[in-house]
């Protein structure tokens, strides 16, 4: 086999989330989650956007998945939403919410497209924040509660189960910096947070596999790249591996070692003194991922200033990022380098490369990448096309890098484009565009953009197609439905 190819069985899949795509926000039982009330909350979401309708998929389900199957997919990373399937969170458990995702599950079936499913994707139910979210430590029953009976729910449906999406960015967007859901800034407690998240995947992992020892359990981590800015400057480099303790080994080293890092516990010390560690926790969390899923869009560079950088950023963006950083005051982000996307990050596929040989190094572990994709304008031509070359460039080259990075001995197993159509994309509404289809929210029509052509083909040939290839692939106008 050639480095250009992809291994047979291995997974070309797309991504979505509950909250991002599903819309029917009070049908079917579901009751509000943090987003539901973030996004109604004045000033929290960009046009005040909601995902009170998002795509439609609640109702546009199949044939969303029969445009999958027609790309080609055979992955779907989905995630069900907790405030269907158990509404208040605590009390009973939704039957309709579970009969939806059976009938995805039915369509997936129907076309042989294997589901990864992630059981929190954000939209926790709005009573558990009501009662501490993830800074109390009760709210780790209330999820391996609710882990434990959607996976006996779909046991002989579902082998790959994946606990959290992005805890990094549950913990200290959603409680440091504020710019997610629940929207609190409070800095000892997002560390608290990122722990409850660490143990409530320990102690689900135990509970899944009892109903289900077949079960592969993940959790799905996004990157970080803090390269130092100087690497001669020894305090750049000191304030770039504080900034990877805080955003990666706070994920890793619990499930490694079954430790958190010195660094963090030392460059926090004047915010918490963790005491919501508690005797045998770290031991629950050890050891407890069958896979690696890997999130990547960007990568970072970071210098050491203890200046004014903090509140006197040029666009406004350094002093947010900062807030996502307990203890990091003195770490600067400077300007990335490379095209940007319109969520203004960087494309850097040598950066992806070296992240999947890093997980490959410090966690030992098959993975799965679980997003990677890019938001861009996204003109439609007169006759219909999307010629969305930027990114179908974009997937090409991290696609090469993930083929590199297999060669040089990652166990790369599947690769799912972030996303499978464009969607609510959080604090930016439905202002960004990060999808294969696009979606025209007036009408819910989806149409097929480049790019889902140039997977199709790429999914086809199980080898990356030449950039140049377009124009004899491309419908016009392009397929829709
Ligand atoms: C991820 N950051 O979010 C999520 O898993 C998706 O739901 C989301 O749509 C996608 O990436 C694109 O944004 C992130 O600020 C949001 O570092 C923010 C950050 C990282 C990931």
């Amino acid at each position: 086999m050639s480095s250009s190819e992809f291994p047979d069985g291995f997974f070309f899949g797309a991504s979505t989330a509950s909250y991002q795509i599903e819309g029917g926000a009070r049908e079917g039982g579901r009751l509000p989650s943090i987003w539901d009330t973030f996004a109604h909350a004045q000033g929290r979401t960009l046009g005040g956007d909601s995902g009170d309708v998002a795509c439609d998929h609640f109702h546009k389900y199949a044939e969303d998945i029969k445009a999958m199957a027609e790309i080609g997919l055979t992955a779907y990373r989905f995630s069900m939403a907790w405030p269907r399937i158990r509404p208040t969170g605590d009390g009973d458990f939704n039957e309709e919410g579970f009969a939806f995702y059976h009938r995805i599950l039915d369509e997936l079936e129907k076309y042989g497209i294997e589901p990864l499913v992630t059981l929190y994707h954000w939209d926790l139910p709005q009573p558990l924040e009501d009662a501490g979210g993830w800074p109390d430590r009760a709210i780790v029953d209330r999820f391996v509660e609710y882990a434990k009976r959607t996976v006996e729910e779909f046991k002989d449906r579902v082998t790959y189960w994946t606990t959290f999406n992005e805890p990094w960015c549950t913990a200290f967007l959603g409680y440091s910096s504020g710019a997610h859901a629940p929207g609190r800034s409070e800095p000892a407690a997002s560390l608290a947070a990122a722990h409850h998240l660490n143990l409530a995947h320990g102690l689900a992992y135990k509970a899944i596999k009892e109903v289900h020892p077949d079960a592969q359990v993940s959790i799905v981590l996004n990157s970080h790249l803090p390269r130092p800015w100087n690497v001669a400057d020894p305090r750049d480099v000191a304030v770039a591996q504080k900034i990877d303790a805080l955003a990666n080994r706070i994920f890793m080293d619990p499930y490694t070692a079954g430790e958190y890092p010195s660094i963090l516990l030392e460059s926090t010390s004047d915010i918490t003194d963790w005491s919501f560690v508690h005797e045998g926790d770290l031991d629950a969390i050890k050891g407890t991922l069958d896979l690696l899923g890997v999130n990547y869009y960007s990568s970072h560079m970071v210098r050491f200033n203890d200046g004014p950088h903090l509140l006197s950023g040029e666009d406004g963006h350094k002093s947010t990022i900062h807030r996502c950083w307990p203890g990091a005051d003195d770490a600067e982000f400077m300007p990335l380098i490379g095209k940007r996307t319109t969520m203004g990050w960087n494309v850097d596929p040598s950066g992806f490369h070296a992240h999947l040989m890093r997980m490959h190094r410090d966690m030992g572990l098959p993975m799965i990448v679980t997003e990677n994709g890019a938001s861009w304008p996204d003109e439609v031509s007169e006759d219909g096309r999307i010629r969305d070359v930027d990114r179908y460039t974009y997937l090409h080259d991290h696609m090469g890098a993930l083929l590199m990075a297999r060669e040089e001995g990652a166990d790369v197993r599947g690769y799912m484009a972030w996303s499978l159509m464009d969607n609510f994309e959080w604090a930016y509404g439905y202002s960004k565009r990060f999808g294969l289809l696009r979606v025209d929210y007036a009408s819910q029509a989806r149409t097929w953009k480049d790019s889902a052509y140039w997977y199709q083909e790429t999914i086809r040939n199980r080898a990356l197609t030449p950039l140049d290839a377009l124009e004899s692939l491309v419908d016009t106008p392009p397929l829709s439905y």
